[in-house]
């Protein structure tokens, strides 16, 4: 059961936190231990764990076990992390790893840059041992060099792994709760609140499950009322934090983008089909830099996701609001998963002159090539059936094997049935980044921009819409 013994771990830290009422962790970074001592012994009802650095005992003048020792005693036994930020090779990882295990912490911090392998040799290490591994993914330090797209990476691996929890700042909300909407089951346990500027308000409503704090306490001039403060403020706030937990996670930034720039727009339209509809979808409105580099990583995460990467050769974006969503997302599979793939897209105007691909098709589409479909909203199917038309007509030996599309209207076709199954029947693989009742539950309870998402009545006509209109679930 060894794969077992992170989960194991985390329930351990979690019934910890419940039994103690605390979610509080205190970074002990002091060289002198009268001072730890003072402030462990007299905020250690307040506090569910303690963080060393590697050189503190040394620094005390003790071993470790005569650190951990006292620590444990003072704290009637809280959990005692070393934050060592092991990133080294594999080899090196696990016996260091041995070596810290064997001292007595009871879980330690470790970087994930060094790549899977590296992380995973501390894991069995831990798993051996019946102790803990916590993996950090950005750090709080200012002009730190961890981009989002490295981020999603670093969350992948402690998923793959299967680490206790990860490390994600107490100062940096956006990065955070871009960890948070990834990080499932995975605990945060963040740094960067009090000296570093973080507010536990702001960290706890990111993310933040576990507050690691140090200088705010120790330094005080009163640090178990400082101990006391924390740990009252982080429980409250936690008991009344509401994250979207039911039912798929959305990106929430993606989706803030698609309402902020408006291609997701709400009012009274009527579609194509005379369909009435609340709202309206269209990425002909993406037209920055940072909405496209958005919506690029959505497909591209989806299409990873869902483990469509060995089943095609080119992705077909239909002119014209195909064109920038195919190369988007050609580019983004490429910068965040090392994916390389061609993508091509038609000509709504042939060209006179030319072979029948060359008249109607930019790019370089070839014979037995897999195609992926992309698009940017799927109401009836329609336009699809088109798309694959204008593929077949060109006479070449291709295949669409499926589809990315980002917004499913989830309504029927005009004859009742569901489009996206009827493809699917047709062996086509179909995914969607976003479905609409999703994202219209997701949005009643947000604010976006500072003011509400949008208006209950918004909300129920869509309901009243889907009645009419949508596929059964
Ligand atoms: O990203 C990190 N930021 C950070 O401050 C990762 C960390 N492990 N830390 C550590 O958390 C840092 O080394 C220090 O021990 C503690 C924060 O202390 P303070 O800023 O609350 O005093």
């Amino acid at each position: 059961m060894e794969e077992n013994v992170q989960i194991e771990f985390r329930k351990k830290f979690l019934d910890a936190a419940k039994k103690r009422d605390t979610h509080l962790i205190l970074a002990v970074d002091d060289v002198g231990w009268r001072n730890v001592e003072r402030v462990v012994r007299e905020a250690s009802k307040e506090l569910l764990a303690i963080k060393v650095h590697i050189e503190h005992p040394a620094l005390w003048g003790m071993t470790h076990k005569e650190a951990i020792d006292r620590l444990k005693k003072l704290t009637n036994n809280a959990f005692i992390i070393l934050d060592t930020k092991l990133a080294d090779i594999g080899n090196t990882n696990a016996f260091k790893a041995r070596y810290y295990f064997e001292h007595g912490y009871d879980a330690l911090i470790c970087h994930g840059f060094p790549g899977e392998e590296a992380v995973k040799a501390i894991v069995d290490v831990a798993n051996e041992t019946g102790k803990g591994v916590f993996m950090l993914v950005a750090m709080s330090s200012k002009g730190h060099l961890f981009r989002e797209t490295e981020v999603d990476k670093l969350v992948e691996i402690a998923h793959h792994v299967g680490v206790a929890g990860v490390i994600a700042p107490g100062n940096q909300y956006d990065l955070t709760s871009h960890i948070k909407m990834r990080a499932k089951e995975l605990l945060i346990l963040s740094p960067g609140i009090g000296a570093q500027g973080g507010e536990v308000s702001k960290a706890i409503a990111a993310g933040t499950d576990f507050a690691i704090v140090g200088r705010a306490i120790l330094n005080s001039e009163t640090p178990a009322e400082e101990a006391r403060k924390f740990r009252e403020e982080v429980n409250t706030l936690l008991a009344a934090r509401k994250l979207p937990k039911k039912g798929p996670v959305l990106d929430d930034k993606l989706v803030s983008i698609l309402v902020e720039k408006e291609a997701l727009r709400f009012g009274d339209f009527t579609l194509k089909s005379g369909r009435k509809s609340s709202y309206f979808f269209n990425t002909g409105n993406l037209d920055s830099g940072k909405a496209m580099t958005r919506v690029g990583a959505a497909y591209a995460d989806a299409i990873i996701a869902n483990g469509m990467q060995d089943s095609f050769d080119v992705i077909f974006g239909p002119a014209y609001k195909g064109i920038p969503l195919a190369a988007c997302c050609a580019q983004a599979l490429y910068r965040k998963h090392d994916v390389e793939k061609r993508f091509i897209y038609d000509r709504k105007e042939e060209k006179t002159h030319g072979d029948a691909k060359d008249k109607s098709i930019v790019g370089n589409l070839k014979s037995g090539d897999r195609v992926l479909i992309i698009d940017d909203v799927i109401t009836t199917g329609q336009a699809k059936l088109d798309a694959i038309e204008k593929l077949k007509a060109l006479g070449l030996d291709v295949n669409v094997m499926g589809m990315i599309i980002l917004f499913n209207r989830q309504e029927t076709a005009l004859d009742g049935t569901n489009p996206v199954q009827e493809f699917e029947k047709k062996g086509l693989k179909m995914v969607s980044v976003l479905n609409a009742r999703d994202v219209f539950e997701y949005l009643r309870h947000r604010e976006v921009g500072g003011k509400k998402a949008i208006e209950e009545k918004t909300y129920n006509l869509f309901k009243q819409h889907q009645k009419e209109y949508g596929v059964k679930e």
